[in-house]
């Protein structure tokens, strides 16, 4: 009976490949492994050590935050915080950075995480899912500022999640491909179970809270529209649609069989001042790095996420991703 490939032994091969990383890189990602374990012991245990329902409290973001989200979040930072590998943390659970503390090592690398993305489903026991996304931490600066922090997605050294679901697998790209790590709760060890995951760059499945259908622009209606006229309409196939309301869920569906992911602006979030729901800075870009290394296309309405250059650590976008040629046609509407 083998061992297998464990992440940090993972890691510690691909590191020699990423240029200038050092061990630091390894300890940030067991850093990282060791609060998703975590996090995923609780999601797991739920009412058993009463870490569900909400807190009375809101986030940056003006949404009602769980007890889970405040939980994974101090996790979070108690697993990065002293260890010498980071140098300041953002959140979508706080506003501003947190700074290693006094007397800490600051490290070379800047962390960005939405400890628990999909927190409202937490409660009805459906998959939730930490993102994470890292950057190198600006040269000879004792505190970095959020300034430091809004880079274009381009400049990710690395992104990944922790998919809590009915297996805790987590996901990781260095630049060099997209490879899955499977919980095995026996021994406490992420172990590589996918390489070079590849989106299909076709599907027949999109993925969207049709709930929105009046708010939506006319690109996405009209695509939304074709895809409902299935066989007999101009996409000459059917598709099949699936909602999950846990980002996290969905992209882990589509670097596995395929398939189109949106969350458009629409009339309802800008009537708020809102470009999109999801986060550019800790969803978006994280997720857009993952997909595009697994050959997949991600974009804001016509535009690579990777390439906006962020003005705010909050800033919402609208977000499609997915198979390529899916991605492409919706991005095609908008330039019509
Ligand atoms: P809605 C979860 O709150 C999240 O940020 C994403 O994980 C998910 O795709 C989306 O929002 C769900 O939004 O409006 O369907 O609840």
């Amino acid at each position: 009976m083998r061992i297998g490939t464990t992440l940090t032994s993972y890691i510690l091969r691909k590191q020699r490949d990423i240029e200038g990383a050092s061990g630091t890189f390894t300890g940030l990602l067991n850093d990282i492994a060791v609060a998703c374990k975590k996090i995923a012991d609780l999601v797991n245990k739920g009412d058993l050590v009463n870490v569900l329902g909400s807190v009375d409290a809101t986030n940056v973001q003006g949404e009602q935050q769980k007890k889970l989200d405040v939980i994974s979040n101090q996790l979070m930072i108690e697993a990065l915080e002293g260890n010498g590998h980071i140098a300041a943390l953002a959140s979508e659970e706080m506003e501003d950075l947190h700074h290693v503390p006094d007397g800490a090592r600051r490290g070379r690398y800047l962390l960005l995480c939405d400890p628990l993305d999909g927190s409202s489903n937490v409660d009805v026991n459906v998959s939730v899912g930490t993102i994470f996304s890292i950057l190198r931490a600006p040269e000879g600066v004792e505190a970095p500022q959020i300034a430091d922090f809004l880079k274009p997605g381009v400049e990710q050294i690395a992104a990944g999640y922790c998919l809590y679901g009915p297996s805790t697998m987590l996901v990781l790209t260095t630049g060099d491909g997209v490879s899955a790590f499977t919980l095995d709760r026996d021994f406490g060890e992420f172990l590589l179970t996918k390489e070079n995951i590849t989106i299909p760059a076709d599907t027949a499945e999109f993925a969207i809270n049709a709930s929105n259908q009046r708010f939506w622009e006319p690109p996405v209606a009209r695509y939304i529209e074709e895809c409902l006229q299935g066989a007999d309409g101009p996409r000459g196939k059917n598709f099949n649609m699936r909602w999950v309301a846990s980002m996290v869920a969905e992209v882990h569906r589509i670097l596995t069989r395929g398939g189109i992911f949106m969350y458009p602006g629409d009339k309802r979030l800008k009537a708020v001042g809102k470009a999109g729901k999801l986060r550019l800075m800790y969803e978006a870009n994280p997720m857009a790095f993952i997909v595009e290394q697994a050959g997949g296309t991600a974009v804001c309405d016509g535009q690579r996420i990777m390439e906006i250059q962020p003005d705010e650590l909050h800033q919402r976008i609208p977000v499609m991703l997915g198979s390529r040629n899916e991605v492409e046609r919706l991005a095609s509407y908008f330039q019509t």
